[in-house]
């Protein structure tokens, strides 16, 4: 028989299926040529593809189902094998959500690298909804810290959600998000992504406090990404933790159509295009200027900017 599953594991050499939104997990390999889409992915087959499949009988680890076809994606994320090579690893596909988790201290949020997520999603057209974890640990200590991040953030266009995986803030607000959706989590290694699952659904039991990514940066190495069901309905990919995302082919005048608050007024601008830097005119660096934009933010643009020249 054949049949269409959603990719809910990929351990690399075998993957488990299952037939969304039913939780009915079975296992599966590639075999023969599959149709891909026209990618140079190392990765032919993502976490959260939708693939055809041909199976005799029940599936079992001795008689997998054959993975036959990856149907077109919705949207997918991705990121550069390394930095200098063009290979790129996909990191899944049709997500409803990023939540993108950031902690403002242990390890302390960097701006560019957040900034860099961000810019990644808006390529891919992925939803984000950023998370600020480990309130439990700054709620008095860093409020003002904490409320200047959050104005960075709210201001440029996002929604920032306060939580806590220890003593439950957040969390109720996060599985309501959460809900009806296929949500990927991800963010630095310890921010408490697989303590906020944890959290969302104690039933699951994603591995805390383990930093994973160590040894998945080999190039022959193949990177485990797992999606779990929510009790409360919806279902969230746990990553481990990523050392950062590759911005892929894009263009110097492009970047900025990705920071959502410079798109909004880049038709001011007095030269099309305009890098945002040193044109007169520039709208941008008006509202930089004015503090409608913010200094941050702008600074990891032109980090971006700088790199993209590195490695063109
Ligand atoms: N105080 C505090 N610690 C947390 C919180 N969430 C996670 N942690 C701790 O941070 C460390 C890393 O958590 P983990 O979930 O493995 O992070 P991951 O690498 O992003 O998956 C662990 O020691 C957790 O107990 C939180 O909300 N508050
Ligand atoms: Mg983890
Ligand atoms: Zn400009």
């Amino acid at each position: 028989m054949e049949g269409v599953a959603t990719v809910v594991k990929n351990a690399g050499s075998h993957y488990l299926l299952s037939p969304l939104p039913a939780w009915e997990p079975f296992p599966a390999v590639l075999r023969g040529k599959v149709r891909l889409e026209r990618n140079a992915a190392t990765n032919p087959v993502a976490v959260g593809d939708r693939v055809r499949y041909a199976l005799e009988g029940e599936a079992t680890v001795e008689h997998p189902a054959l993975i036959q076809e990856v149907l077109p994606r919705d949207n997918y994320l991705i990121r550069r094998s390394t930095n200098l090579s063009r290979q790129s690893h996909v990191i899944a596909a049709n997500l409803d959500q990023a939540v993108v988790v950031v902690s403002l201290y242990f390890p302390e949020v960097k701006l560019p690298f957040l900034d860099r997520i961000l810019v990644t999603c808006e390529v891919y057209k992925v939803p984000v909804l950023i998370v600020l974890n480990k309130v439990d640990l700054y709620r008095e200590e860093a409020r003002e810290q904490l409320e200047y991040l959050k104005g960075i953030y709210e201001g440029a266009g996002y929604e920032v959600l306060e939580t806590s995986a220890r003593d439950g803030e957040g969390v109720e607000a996060l599985r309501e998000r959460c809900r009806g959706r296929v949500n990927l989590i991800t963010g630095e290694s310890g921010v408490g992504k697989s303590s906020l699952i944890k959290a969302l659904d104690p039933a699951l039991d994603p591995k805390v406090g383990r930093i994973s990514d160590v040894h998945l940066q080999g190039k022959h190495t193949t990177s485990l990404y797992e999606m779990y069901r929510l009790a409360s309905g919806g279902f969230i990919i746990d990553t481990p933790g990523l050392r950062g995302f590759g911005l892929v082919d894009l263009e110097k005048e492009e970047i900025s159509k990705y920071f959502p608050e410079m798109l909004a007024v880049t038709d001011r601008c007095r030269f099309v295009p305009c890098t945002h830097t040193h044109e007169p005119g520039c709208a941008v660096k008006e509202a930089v200027d004015a503090g409608r934009i913010s200094s941050e933010r702008y600074n990891s643009y032109l980090g971006m900017l700088e790199e993209d020249r590195k490695f063109r």
